[in-house]
């Protein structure tokens, strides 16, 4: 960009840009040193509207073709392709990347945990045998009179069938409720294994293959549930087997996190093991005595995005922002080093890095970026890799330069809800029945659940979706679920506090003043969205709300997300039976068939459909009108009513 260009941004106020303080504070001093950010990339770059509308294909080269949104059924591509196929295959070939995104990272996790339990790994040990068994258990592992090891042996023959096996169904499928799994099975969508459906994604998507978009969304459903119900779900449980099952812990989320006086190192990224290492490494007393001799208080080691995300609420470790503040946050000068694994990394990071001589150091073999150093992380030797990282910070606090500036905010709250200890808190045992949460649905002092995901994206003023939309969610008592960036937005702005229950509706904050938790609980990362689907099939298993996910009174949302991983949850959950609502942008265009399938079509197969708003209040009221519709398809509409009416009558008293 220009500097011409440059100045016209800056015209572009900072809190135009994001509803995040500490960022606004960091974009303006961007400004001041001269320093190009995302934001100022995205007003740069004006979105292509024929992409936008998901009206264009690249895949032969008779094209590109360029079809008219205006006129969607005017023209058609050299092949022949219709306005329906061409949109059916960027949005199938989207859910195959994002799905493959996920399921890759589980798979990762999958070959860590064979590594653990083959005991050629020191550093990391099974953590959590009591998960081990219940999920063994889950899916049909004979698990009497066994030992640890020999149960994880069978776990990880069982699981590493999610991704390879050629035939049948994945071993999750037997966690989904029956009538689910039946309407799944009827049409043919129950996923084999995930590499062999993204690979029939692929080929299906290519040109003169699958050209009727009913046929293609159809594997685009069953290639996104090889995530939900696959990659992303065997990733969470075997995380919590090898690192712990989150519980309930306090955490301080914002960029106020970092410390003046301390080394301060940033890990960004997708998988817990590199940030798991680090934290051990960043404690060992070498380091330790390292940066006291460099002048430095201590080593200060934070999240940002979805592994932070995963660490904060397994841990309580302090998490700096999301991901349109990653760029933002080197401003600070105080950055001594931020490393990356894989997802959601910006290349623009490099250059911002450099501005302020923060190393970048890539640790991953699948994500080198030019500019940045790259030390790999090996799991066998985990240490070699996490002790450089510290060493390079360290080195980079004695030789700070640059002016610090680092905003004040820091957020309490509390983080770490599993699903088995949501379950806990409402009144049931740890890792019993769901029959509290179920009760006070059908009793009506919560209206619903919603889970509400996803990322953040300069096209849209950054937490303000997240905010505004949880904001009149949980005003209107619906129990509001939150992963990844999703999360630290509404930490950022208070809302995992307990005291926050006062903006709850009175039946939510009924609920939440009694057990003392936050109204918006946050449960990890963006895999850990699969905790979401173990909860909604613990509600319908519980009895009393219907026999299949697309009977709850739940909906999900991702009001400003940017990723073809968001795509692949959304169509994830739509395949679940889940009304899922996004905001910001959605690559489609309105009024053709592929339209109507997606809004419609879908929920009349029984599965859940997509909804879309630019605008949060909107989005919230579509949700809400879903759930009640699901609460009167239920019968349970009248109790909520006598709930509402009673709290009024107890308030005049
Ligand atoms: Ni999920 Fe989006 Fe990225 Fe995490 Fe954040 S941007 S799709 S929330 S960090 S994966
Ligand atoms: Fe054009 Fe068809 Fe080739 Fe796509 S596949 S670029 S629509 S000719």
């Amino acid at each position: 960009m220009s500097i011409n260009d440059k100045k016209k941004n800056d015209t572009l106020q900072a809190d135009a840009c994001t509803a995040c303080q500490s960022t606004a504070e960091m974009i303006t001093k961007a400004r001041k040193d001269e320093v190009v950010l995302n934001f100022d990339r995205a007003a740069a770059m004006k979105a292509c509207p024929i992409g936008a509308d998901s009206a264009c294909c690249k895949h032969c080269f008779m094209g590109p073709c360029r079809l008219n949104a205006k006129d969607p059924y005017g023209k058609v591509g050299v092949c022949g392709a219709t306005i329906d196929t061409i949109q059916a295959r960027n949005f199938a070939r989207t859910v195959a990347g994002g799905s493959a995104a996920h399921t890759d990272h589980g798979m990762a996790m999958l070959d860590l945990f064979k590594e653990v339990v083959n005991e050629r790994i020191a550093d990391y040990r099974i953590k959590d045998p009591i998960k081990l068994k219940e999920v063994a258990d889950s899916i049909g592992i004979d698990t009497t009179d066994k030992t640890v090891k020999q149960i994880a042996i069978d776990l990880y023959r069982e699981l590493e069938r999610t991704y390879v096996q050629v035939e049948g169904e994945i071993p999750f499928a037997k966690r989904v409720p029956e009538k689910t799994l039946e309407q799944w099975r009827k049409l043919k969508i129950v996923p084999r294994g995930a590499m062999r459906e993204i690979m029939e994604m692929m080929h299906r998507t290519t040109m003169g293959v699958d050209q009727h978009y009913e046929n293609i969304t159809r594997q685009a459903s069953r290639t996104a549930l090889s995530d939900g119900w696959g990659g992303s779900m065997v990733s969470t449980e075997i995380s919590d087997i090898l690192f712990g099952t989150p519980a309930p812990v306090e955490a301080g989320v914002n960029m106020g996190v970092l410390k003046e006086d301390q080394v301060n190192i940033i890990i960004h990224g997708h998988e817990p093991n590199l940030f798991e290492s680090m934290l051990a490494s960043v404690n060992s007393p070498v380091m330790v005595e390292a940066a006291k001799e460099a002048g430095a208080k201590g080593i200060n080691l934070v999240g940002m995005c979805c592994s932070g995300a995963e660490m904060m609420s397994r841990h309580g470790i302090p998490h700096a922002g999301n991901f349109s503040s990653t760029e933002a946050i080197l401003v600070t000068g105080a950055v001594d080093a931020m490393a990356v694994d894989i997802q959601c990394i910006k290349q623009g990071l490099a250059a911002v890095a450099e501005c302020y001589d923060t190393p970048l150091i890539t640790t991953n073999p699948r994500c080198h970026i030019e500019g940045a150093t790259h030390i790999e992380f090996n799991e066998h030797e985990p240490k070699e890799c996490a002790d450089e990282i510290v060493i390079k910070s360290i080195s980079r606090f004695r030789g700070r330069t640059h002016p610090v500036q680092i905003p004040k905010q820091v957020n309490q709250g509390v983080q770490g809800f599993s699903h088995e200890y949501i379950n806990y808190m409402l009144g049931g045992s740890f890792r019993g029945g769901y029959t509290p949460l179920n009760d006070n649905i059908i009793n009506g002092r919560i209206r619903g659940v919603a889970g509400v995901v996803g990322c953040t994206n300069p096209r849209s003023r950054q937490d303000d979706g997240h905010i505004t939309l949880v904001k009149e969610l949980i005003r209107n008592d619906v129990l509001v679920l939150l992963t990844g960036c999703a999360q630290v937005a509404l930490a950022k702005a208070g809302f995992a506090a307990p005291e926050a229950a006062v903006f709850a509706g009175d039946g939510l904050q009924e609920v939440c003043e009694t057990v003392g938790m936050p109204p918006v609980l946050g449960l990890g990362s963006c895999v850990d969205n699969s905790r979401i689907l173990i909860a909604a099939s613990e509600m319908v298993r519980e009895g009393g709300l219907g026999e299949s996910l697309a009977d709850l009174p739940v909906a999900g949302a991702a009001p400003e997300w940017m990723s073809e991983k968001a795509v692949a949850i959304g169509q994830y959950f739509v395949a679940s039976g889940v009304f899922t609502v996004f905001g910001t942008t959605f690559p489609i265009t309105e009024g053709t068939r592929f339209h109507e399938l997606l809004f419609d079509g879908l929920e009349k197969q029984g599965l859940g459909k997509w909804g879309f708003s630019k605008d949060p209040y909107e989005m919230a009221r579509m949700m809400i009108a879903h759930i009640d519709k699901k609460r009167k398809a239920l019968g349970i509409d009248k109790a909520r009513e006598r709930v509402l009416v009673g709290m009024d009558e107890r308030r005049e008293l």
